[in-house]
């Protein structure tokens, strides 16, 4: 098992070496911030941003994410063309020895939250969905509400780029059901794994934020049986998944400790994260720790070190305390806190079984 932080490169508040400072820490997963989806990542590229994190004694545990081309996701006529351009980028990353590529299949939201400055009783800050306040809104006005939050950082998946486009997205994806969506990634698995198959990178889908339908978009990524459903389909160890805790979980008919034993050998990364279920979809981000929030996370830990996890982990989005001024849930402290906790969590059930 390998434990890392998410950094989002040069631009991000937080320097690598605070990072370091955190004990056990082997590294980060992070992403090309300049590419576009559809764009090849040239290996020089790739080995400078490599090199930018070895030099500060921690390792690239891999990439979140690779984006994949709205034309794949859609199911466009011109989706080949793309598809080869992500399967050169893994031919190229993993030339670079990066064999972790996180992705995810969804539509136009790649997550959404309605407030991102959700002030606790005790002055920290969470994110929080309300599914109240998405029913009573045009999907054009998320962008809004979300871009009026971000501390003036930039978010990934809700670029003023992308709003440009918008309309044009959502006409693209008008006609597409859950089944198209389903047929259209089974048609990009089937050329992509065997590459991955032949040059060891695992893929690992990441699901859906909130697990529901929002907007009438179609989603294929909310619960275990989508999940078996994609792994069954295209059937190689290179198929696999993030098993982020806080997204699949926001749904409470999820069981999270049946879905890592069921998924076991195909989970590949895991963002722990933990929330509080403040009603009917609606809940807030809390802090790692199960005291805070809805989750038992000795419980979840405890089920990863069952399976034999093997893959990468790192603690997700945290609240805001201290005062930190960072991106909504990617502050460092709190996710360092979360680390610790994690850290903590998992050293007692590995020690508690050796005795
Ligand atoms: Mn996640």
């Amino acid at each position: 098992m390998k434990w890392g932080f998410r950094w989002y490169g040069e631009k991000d508040s937080i320097p690598l070496k605070h990072f370091k400072q955190v004990p056990g820490t082997d590294g980060v997963v992070g992403t090309l911030l300049n590419k576009l989806p559809g764009d090849v990542w040239e290996i020089d590229e790739i080995r400078m941003f490599k090199e930018s994190i070895e030099k500060e004694g921690l390792q690239l545990l891999g990439i979140e994410s690779v984006a994949v081309h709205d034309a794949i996701k859609a199911g466009s006529k011109d989706r080949d063309a793309y598809i080869e351009n992500y399967i050169q980028t893994i031919r190229n990353l993993a030339a670079c020895d990066i064999h972790l590529v996180c992705y995810s299949f969804k539509p136009i939201f790649g997550w959404a939250k309605t407030n991102l400055h959700y002030e606790n009783p005790d002055g920290s800050y969470s994110l929080v969905f309300d599914q109240a306040v998405v029913e009573h809104m045009k999907a054009s006005d998320m962008f809004q509400l979300v871009n009026s939050q971000t501390n003036g950082f930039k978010l990934p998946g809700w670029e003023e780029e992308r709003l440009k486009k918008f309309h044009e997205l959502m006409a693209m994806y008008e006609h597409v059901t859950e089944d198209d969506l389903f047929d259209n990634l089974v048609y990009f698995l089937k050329r992509v794994i065997p590459v991955c198959e032949e040059v060891d990178v695992k893929m690992a889908i990441h699901p859906d934020d909130p697990p529901w339908q929002i907007f009438n978009l179609p989603r294929i990524t909310k619960n275990l049986a989508d999940y078996k459903r994609i792994i069954e389909a295209v059937n190689s160890p290179c198929n696999g998944v993030t098993l982020c805790t806080g997204s699949l979980g926001a749904n409470p008919d999820t069981n999270l400790v049946e879905v890592i034993h069921e998924l076991k050998d195909r989970i590949h990364f895991i963002h722990l994260r933990n929330i509080e279920f403040l009603g009917e979809r609606r809940f807030r981000e809390s802090a790692h720790l199960s005291i805070d929030g809805s989750f038992d996370m000795y419980a979840l830990m405890k089920a990863l070190v069952d399976v034999g996890f093997d893959g990468v982990i790192r603690p997700d989005h945290g609240r805001s305390i201290w005062d930190e001024v960072a991106m909504p849930g990617y502050g460092l402290y709190d996710r360092a806190l979360g680390f610790t906790y994690l850290k903590g969590l998992h050293e007692a059930i590995v020690k508690s079984q050796e005795r």
